[in-house]
C-alpha cells in the first residue's frame, strides 16, 4: 500500500471519521478524535449516533440515532469542497445505517484518499448484540470499498463467512486467513487481538505492496478490555498517515496498545469505561512528527 500522507510540515491531513459518540466508556469518536488529533491530523467528525455509552455490558445506554443526517452532512461537506486524506469508519448500528456510511464514504472519498474500514462487528467468536446477519452483508460489501481493514479473529470469520475457532493461531493459518481478507478488495488487512501458539497476543498485517506477512508479537495480558480495537485502528491510521512504513505502523499500535491495557490493569478501573491511553499521546505526537520532519 502507496501512503499518500500531506506531507506538509504545517497542513495536517485531514480525516472524515464516521464513528458513533458515545458519551462514557471511551471508544469510537472519543478515541479517534484525541489520538488522531495528537498524532497530527484534523478529524472531521460524522457521528452516527450519540450514545451515552457504548454497548458493551452496560445496561440502559441511551441511543440517538443520526442516520438521516449522515447523507446531509457529507453533502455539506462535498459542497464546501473539504477534501479529505483518509476516512475512518468503525462501529455500525443498523444495516441502514451501514448502507449509508457506504455512501458517505463514496461521497467524501477523492482521488488518492486512504479509506479504513474497522469491520467492528463482534469479539471472542460472538456478534455485538445489536448486530444481524444483514450487517455482516453490508460490512463485507464496505470493507471491498476499503484500502486498509483491522478486524479482529472474530470479525474476519464473520467477513469471510468461516467458523470462528478459539484456537492459539500458527502463522501459517493467519496467512491464509490475510490472503482470503485481501481477496474482499483491500490493499492491505490486519487481524487484531490475536493469541499466537506461543502464549503471545498480536497481530498479523498482509499488505500488496510489502513481501511477506508481518506477525507483531507481544506479551499477553489477561482480561477483557473495552475499546482497544478503536485504540489500535485510530494509532495506525495516524502512524499510517505520517508515513510510516506498515510494519512499524502496527507495532506502534501495538505498543499503545498494550500500554494502555498495563496501566488500566495497575489503576484497577472499571474496564468497561475504556483503557487509560491519555499518557501515550505524547509518545504518539513524537513518533508523528520524527516520521513528518524524516519525509519532509
Ligand atoms: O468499541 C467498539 C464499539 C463502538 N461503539 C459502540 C459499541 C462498541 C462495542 O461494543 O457498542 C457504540
Amino acid at each position: 500500500m502507496e501512503n499518500s500522507p500531506n506531507n506538509s510540515l504545517n497542513i495536517p491531513p485531514r480525516i472524515a471519521a464516521i464513528h458513533d459518540l458515545s458519551g462514557a466508556g471511551k471508544c469510537s469518536l472519543t478515541v479517534a478524535l484525541p489520538v488522531l488529533s495528537a498524532m497530527g491530523c484534523e478529524v472531521c467528525a460524522l457521528p452516527t449516533a450519540i450514545l451515552s455509552t457504548h454497548t458493551g455490558n452496560i445496561p440502559g445506554f441511551t441511543y440517538r440515532d443520526l442516520t438521516d443526517d449522515l447523507p446531509r452532512a457529507a453533502a455539506h461537506w462535498a459542497m464546501l469542497g473539504l477534501r479529505f486524506d483518509a476516512i475512518y469508519t468503525g462501529f455500525a448500528a443498523s444495516a441502514r445505517q451501514l448502507s449509508a456510511i457506504s455512501d458517505a464514504v463514496d461521497i467524501l472519498r477523492s482521488p488518492g484518499a486512504l479509506v479504513l474500514v474497522d469491520p467492528v462487528m463482534g469479539d471472542h467468536g460472538v456478534l455485538y448484540k445489536t448486530y444481524t446477519a444483514d450487517m455482516v452483508s453490508a460490512m463485507r460489501r464496505l470493507c471491498t470499498k476499503a484500502d486498509i481493514i483491522t478486524p479482529n479473529l472474530t470479525e474476519a470469520a464473520m467477513l469471510l463467512d468461516q467458523p470462528y475457532s478459539a484456537k492459539a493461531r500458527t502463522e501459517r493459518t493467519l496467512s491464509e486467513t490475510l490472503k482470503s481478507l485481501l481477496s474482499l478488495g483491500p490493499k492491505c488487512a490486519l487481524i487484531t487481538g490475536i493469541e499466537f501458539d506461543d502464549g503471545q497476543l498480536g497481530v498479523a498485517v498482509s499488505d500488496r505492496s510489502v513481501s511477506g506477512d508481518i506477525f507483531v508479537k507481544r506479551p499477553a495480558i489477561p482480561g477483557v478490555w473495552y475499546g482497544t480495537g478503536d485504540l489500535f485502528a485510530s494509532v495506525f491510521l495516524g502512524a499510517t498517515l505520517a508515513g510510516a512504513p506498515v510494519g512499524d505502523s502496527a507495532a506502534l499500535a501495538a505498543d499503545t496498545t498494550c500500554s494502555a491495557i498495563e496501566r488500566t490493569r495497575r489503576n484497577e478501573t472499571d474496564p468497561r469505561f475504556g483503557v487509560h491511553f491519555e499518557a501515550e499521546l505524547g509518545n504518539l505526537y513524537q513518533f508523528t512528527s520524527t516520521w513528518r520532519a524524516k519525509l519532509s
